[in-house]
């Protein structure tokens, strides 16, 4: 069935929702993006995931036409004409038209998109296996050249990576920052669990501050979990209790085997279940509704 897509304040079937060719999206990467999901009636933490997407736009000094709250509405009728109370949104805003040039004062008008479709679960043996990663070669990029921080859409530096996981035949990598620190994976953060204590790098670490990251250590804090945000290197992964990975579509995932070696325990560990299953809980019930 055809979808029906927020285009530039309308709504459109699929096969009507067509961009420029001179979009600067497509001809430079130029825009911001957030990947949202919707759970049970209710878009998951929306209000944290539009933040990160105006943050995101002011930083790369992208004027989005719709007022927060407008995008907000937009985002809940997306899912409402689509008939969708679990689903896997897609928000991207554009540089929008411009010529052929780079610059970006040719571009007068930027361009918003909503996507929101039902969403791919991962296979449930995932979580009870946990992945297996390899560090690639491929370094985050550095804050100074274009800052992690930034969702935006130039993704070519975790496509790199992801080229050397697909290579090496592993689902996932790892990618250090330029100091050699472990930065996040090519679309998930990373955290280990080392003698009861939580640890992911920091934002200045050169990685996107996920909102499931910033959830999950919501959680462990409430559950009285020491939670530390301190750069790490290769070494405390493999020398670590538990790994596993945050994100929007893989909510918490175990990590079975970096680079070849494996994870000390049982898959998932004990901290890993637990905050799988206050995260899944969370789920259930934050954010605004989509249906009255
Ligand atoms: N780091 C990076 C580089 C990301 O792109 C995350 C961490 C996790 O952030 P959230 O807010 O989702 O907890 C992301 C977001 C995909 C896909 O299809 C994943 C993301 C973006 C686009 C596509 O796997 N992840």
């Amino acid at each position: 069935m055809s979808l029906i897509i927020y285009m530039d304040g309308k709504f459109v079937p699929e096969e009507e929702a067509k961009i420029s060719i001179f979009d600067h999206g497509f001809l430079y990467g130029d825009g911001v993006f957030e990947g949202i999901r919707a759970y049970n009636n209710r878009v998951f933490k929306l209000k944290e995931h539009l933040d990160r997407l105006y943050d995101s736009a002011r930083s790369i000094a992208l004027e989005i036409n719709e007022s927060k709250e407008e995008m907000l509405e937009a985002v809940l009728e997306t899912c409402r004409k689509n008939d969708l109370k679990d689903a896997y949104i897609r928000l991207v805003v554009s540089r929008g038209k411009g010529d052929l040039g780079l610059d970006p004062l040719k571009c007068s008008r930027s361009f918003t998109a909503i996507i929101a479709s039902k969403i791919k679960l991962y296979p449930p043996e995932l979580y009870q296996k946990g992945l297996t990663l390899i560090t690639a070669a491929t370094r985050r990029t550095i804050n100074e050249a274009l800052s992690p921080r930034i969702k935006s859409l130039n993704y070519l530096n975790n496509i790199l990576a992801k080229i050397e996981a697909n290579l090496a035949g592993k689902p996932e990598a790892i990618l250090l920052n330029h100091d050699g620190y472990v930065a996040e994976c090519t679309g998930d953060n990373i955290f280990i669990v080392k003698n009861g204590v939580v640890i992911t790098p920091p934002p200045y670490a050169g990685i996107l501050e996920g909102i499931t990251r910033n959830t999950v250590i919501e959680v462990a804090k409430e559950k009285g979990i020491p939670v530390e945000e301190k750069l790490f290197n290769r070494h405390d992964i493999y020398v670590a209790d538990e790994c596993f990975l945050t994100g929007t579509a893989a909510e918490v995932v175990p990590v079975s085997q970096v680079d070849g070696r494996a994870m000390g325990g049982e898959i998932p560990g004990p901290i890993t279940t637990m905050l799988t299953e206050e995260f899944r809980k969370l789920t259930q019930v934050d954010g605004p509704k989509i249906f009255a």
